[in-house]
């Protein structure tokens, strides 16, 4: 991370092993920034951004434009868990299709940024999780008002805690206690 960021000395445990996946200015760094408790300037992401816990925040042309999938795929190759992330005022669904087939063991995770702003359409953005193929439970946040923040915290943390050969069975039980609390 860039600029004087800092350890939020408030955070005790910090979610790991994800990496952060979305269009340009979707608010994947100021997600992971409020994920880790991190402070510091939002700056635009220039490259793959690696941080303690084997958290990499990348930047939106890694899944916006063709010639970086090669730097996508290597990004992400040890890396358990994807965040989608989908801002809540745009239904434009950034993945090309089939690039994530190329990990199928991957558990992708859905979630909703900005939902704070007027525009925020939080039903429409979950129609586009849905329609490309990203399973429920769906995280709706806002980095600018803290909302949904603990919830996707305590879900990855979880997530942390569990071995990637049974994760999947594990998401299926876990999905019916999340429902009711995620968007
Ligand atoms: N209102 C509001 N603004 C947000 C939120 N999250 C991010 N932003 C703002 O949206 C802009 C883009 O956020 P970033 O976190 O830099 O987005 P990004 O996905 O990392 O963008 P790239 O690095 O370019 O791919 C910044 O001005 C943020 O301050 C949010 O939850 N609410
Ligand atoms: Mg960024």
């Amino acid at each position: 991370m860039r600029g004087d960021t800092h350890i939020n000395d408030c955070v005790e445990r910090r979610p790991g092993n994800f990496v952060l996946v979305g269009a340009v200015s979707s608010g994947k760094t100021a997600l992971a920034q409020a994920l880790l408790g991190l402070t510091g300037d939002i700056l635009k992401t220039q490259a793959a951004e690696f941080h303690h816990n084997n958290v990499i925040d990348t930047p939106g042309e890694f899944v916006g434009r063709r010639n970086y999938y090669n730097a996508l795929l290597a990004t992400i190759v040890d890396v358990p868990t994807i965040l989608y992330v989908q801002a809540a005022n745009t239904t434009f669904f950034a993945m090309p299709a089939g690039l994530l087939s190329v990990y199928p063991d991957k558990r992708i995770v859905g979630v909703i940024t900005k939902i704070d702003l007027p525009d925020a359409d939080i039903d429409a953005a979950c129609q586009v999780l849905q329609d490309n193929g990203i399973a429920e439970p769906y995280f709706a946040t806002s980095a600018k008002t803290g909302f949904g923040l603990p919830t996707l915290r305590r879900y990855l943390l979880e997530l942390g805690n569990d071995s990637m050969r049974d994760a999947r069975a594990v998401d299926q039980r876990r999905r019916q206690g999340y429902e009711g609390n995620a968007a």
